[in-house]
């Protein structure tokens, strides 16, 4: 693997989840592949699992770290081509990210959608830009339309808790305050739609996801219906993708709170979310409390995700 953005990347599935069994059943079989191997991992934004959990891959994986908080630190990075850099911003990103790819032989960005503009967003200018210039193997650590990392840990943890080959999973819009990226649901729809899982999607109207990554999903619009016998209500806030205004929070409807009357008319599913997760916006204390619950367990497997990817990229460096 060179670098790692999208699903299309592991595909296909099944060996990367046959990898991903490997890694968490022996995780430090591979304690010298890293060995005089440096991770950078630049954050443009705020990380607690991410940072942890790929931090400790690399460790496993006897690799050294370097972090870096590019808003905590570093020079503020101009990302526009082009402008009279005469504002509060002292370097460019064509400069900062060769540099980088000088300290380094992998490098993980995690760069959010800005939500002004979306052909900006949707284009990943800055993990493209650290793919064009760093001269290094990159991976997103969440960018501004995708979070693989995140996907793949879902994914295997769907995998561990099914208990039919063909689980309906249910991705559930949820309220928020904030106006939040789409690069979870985007990225959730684009695994799934992987599988032969049963895979339907709800959402208040205004909310639809990009087609490219819903691509054929069912989209229901009736709570009801959407719960009915799903085996995995994955549940996640975004703001508006489509029409007028983009990224912006058009309500936060609080009866597509995850809750027990929703969670009754389901086959007993379990219930997931990436976290950070707001407590009764998104979900109820009574369901993210219950053993319905698997919110833990994905978080722990951020660190298999990462370190199979991790795994793929270093070999091919050797
Ligand atoms: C981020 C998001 O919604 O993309 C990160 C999730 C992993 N969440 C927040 O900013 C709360
Ligand atoms: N799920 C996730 O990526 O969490 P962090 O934003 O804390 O890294």
């Amino acid at each position: 693997m060179k670098n790692f953005l999208s699903v299309n990347d592991v595909l296909p599935l099944q060996p990367a989840l046959a990898l991903a069994r490997e890694v968490k059943a022996n995780p430090f079989a591979d304690g010298e592949l890293g060995r005089n191997k440096t991770l950078l991992m630049v954050f443009f934004n705020a990380s607690l699992r991410t940072r942890l959990s790929t931090q400790r891959a690399a460790l496993n994986l006897g690799m050294n770290v370097i972090v870096l908080d590019i808003n905590q630190g570093a020079w503020k990075l101009e990302t526009e081509r082009g402008v009279v850099m005469d504002g509060d911003k002292p370097e460019h990103i064509l400069e900062a990210i060769p540099v980088m790819g000088c300290y380094c032989d992998i490098i993980g960005v995690r760069a959010f959608a800005g939500l002004h503009d979306r052909d900006y967003d949707y284009r990943e200018e800055i993990l493209n830009q650290f793919v064009q210039y760093s001269g290094k193997p990159v991976f997103s650590m969440e960018g501004a339309t995708r979070h693989p990392l995140q996907s793949f840990a879902d994914l295997i943890t769907i995998e561990e808790y099914k208990k039919t080959p063909k689980p309906k999973v249910l991705l559930t819009w949820a309220p928020h305050p904030k106006a939040l990226p789409q690069a979870v649901p985007n990225s959730f729809a684009e695994w799934i739609n992987q599988t032969d899982y049963e895979f339907v999607i709800t959402h208040p109207e205004g909310y639809d996801l990009d087609p490219a990554f819903v691509q054929g999903a069912r989209v229901e619009y009736d709570l009801e219906k959407a719960y009915a016998g799903a085996d995995f209500v994955y549940a996640k806030n975004w703001s508006a993708y489509t029409g007028e205004p983009y990224g912006k929070v058009l309500h936060a409807d609080r009866r597509w709170t995850v809750d027990a009357r929703k969670m009754s008319l389901t086959n007993n599913a379990y219930f997931m979310h990436c976290l950070p997760v707001r407590r009764n916006m998104i979900v109820t204390d009574e369901v993210i409390d219950s053993p319905a619950s698997l919110v833990i367990q994905e978080a722990a497997n951020r660190v298999v995700s990462a370190q199979t990817v991790l795994r793929e990229i270093l070999r091919e460096l050797a």
